[in-house]
Parts: structure tokens; C-alpha cells; sequence
């Protein structure tokens, strides 16, 4: 590799990865892409991040950087265009804030909601709800979550806009409802209209076949790791 170049260890279907090329699309940095199997892991992902093992991976002059909140971090501060994170540290901070309280009480949480069955399901679900109600009250009266353009906090909560519903029609569950989130439902459609999101999401019909199977799978793991 060149020393100044920029290669992305990704999946096509992983909200995380894809929230890395949105913001090297938006800074306009070239980057090479290369599709991992993470059920068949290369030896290059392995070598690259043997602690989790996981994508999205970012590799730039010959360095590696993980976990797609610390990518994001790192493309902003390497690359000035296009300023993600807000300038005022307090700004930064309470974006950090929301980033990991959306992360960890609506991303994980709505995805546990698809993957399992009964009170487990319906206890998510409403965990969820709550969530959104918080991120709700945040986005009230804005465009972005940042103001008129998006930023950081639009990137890593991108996946609302579009896994979400995938997730919601396969797990036969509706969080996102119009009518109890018009400012999360507006914000939505100004982020999937912007034209480098837009060209950079993953065929809709896929994602259904994918998360069909996986959430499958996941959920009978769940279901014996209660029974052992
Ligand atoms: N916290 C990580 C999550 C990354 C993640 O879970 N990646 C999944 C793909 S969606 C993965 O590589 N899974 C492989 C595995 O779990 O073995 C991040 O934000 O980068």
C-alpha cells in the first residue's frame, strides 16, 4: 500500500461500515473498498483487527484504525473538509452523547426486538419506543442534528432511515410510527434524499433475504443460551 492511502474493510449490509462511506463520500476522500465474508473472515481482517475480528475496519498510510465511532473521529480530524463533529467542545461532547445513547438504547435494542420472541421481543420493542421518544424530542425544529447540513450525529444514526424499517418489516414491528415521531420521520427524508446517502445504500430486497435469515439465527443462539 502507498503511504498515503485509504483502504475500508466493509459489509455491504452493515449500518456500521456503510456510516464510514458516507463520511468519506462526503469529504471527498478516495478510498479503496474491499468486501469482507465475516462468516469465512480473510486472513487480512484477522491480521488487521484480531481483538473483535469485526468491520468496519479503515487502514490509512499503512495505520489501523477501528470501530466506526473512532473512524469517524479519526476521518474528521485527518481530513478538514467537510467538518462532521461540531467545532464547540460542549457541541462535541453532547453529540458524543446521543451518538452512544443511540447506539446502545435504540441500535442494539431494536435489534434484539427483531431477533427475539415474546416478553423478551415486546420488552425491546417498548425500550425502543423510549429511546425514540428521546431522540424525538432532539431532532424537534431541525433539519439535520447538526443544523442545515449533515453531520456526525446524521452518520451514526443513518441506519434509522433505512435498516430500521427493513428491520421493523421483518421482525413485524412498528417503532418508527409517523404519526409519534414527525420531526424523526422529517429528518429521515431529508437524509435519504441527500444525494451521497441516496447512491450508497444497499438494495432493499437483499437486506430483507439477509436479515430474514440472520435474525433467524441470532434469535434461536438467544434462545439456547437462556435454555444451557
Ligand atoms: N462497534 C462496532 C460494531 C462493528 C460490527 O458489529 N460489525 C459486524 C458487521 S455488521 C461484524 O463485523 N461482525 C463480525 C462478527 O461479529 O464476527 C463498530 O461500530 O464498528
Amino acid at each position: 500500500m502507498g503511504s498515503e492511502e485509504v483502504k475500508l474493510l466493509g459489509l455491504w449490509v452493515s449500518p456500521f461500515v456503510r456510516r464510514v462511506e458516507w463520511a468519506l463520500k462526503l469529504k471527498g476522500v478516495e478510498y479503496e473498498y474491499v468486501e469482507e465474508d465475516i462468516f469465512d473472515k480473510s486472513p487480512l481482517l484477522l491480521e488487521l483487527n484480531p481483538v473483535h475480528k469485526k468491520v468496519p475496519v479503515l487502514v490509512h498510510a499503512g495505520k489501523v484504525v477501528l470501530e466506526s465511532f473512532l473512524i469517524l473521529e479519526y476521518l474528521d480530524e485527518t481530513w478538514k473538509q467537510y467538518p462532521l463533529l461540531p467545532q464547540d467542545p460542549y457541541d462535541r461532547a453532547m453529540a458524543r452523547f446521543w451518538a452512544k445513547f443511540a447506539e446502545e438504547e435504540l441500535l442494539y435494542v431494536s435489534w434484539i426486538a427483531l431477533c427475539s420472541q415474546g416478553d423478551e421481543k415486546e420488552r425491546n420493542f417498548k425500550l425502543s419506543i423510549e429511546a425514540m421518544e428521546k431522540i424525538e424530542g432532539e431532532l424537534k425544529g431541525k433539519k439535520f442534528f447538526g443544523g442545515e447540513t449533515i453531520g456526525y450525529l446524521d452518520l451514526v444514526m443513518g441506519w434509522i432511515s433505512y435498516w430500521l424499517p427493513v428491520w421493523e418489516e421483518v421482525g413485524s414491528m412498528k417503532i418508527l410510527d409517523p404519526q409519534n415521531f414527525p420531526s424523526t420521520t422529517a429528518w429521515m427524508n431529508n437524509f435519504l434524499s441527500h444525494p451521497v446517502i441516496k447512491d450508497n445504500l444497499p438494495p432493499r430486497d437483499k437486506m430483507i433475504v439477509y436479515f430474514q435469515k440472520r435474525s433467524k439465527e441470532i434469535g434461536s443462539l438467544m434462545a439456547s443460551t437462556r435454555k444451557g
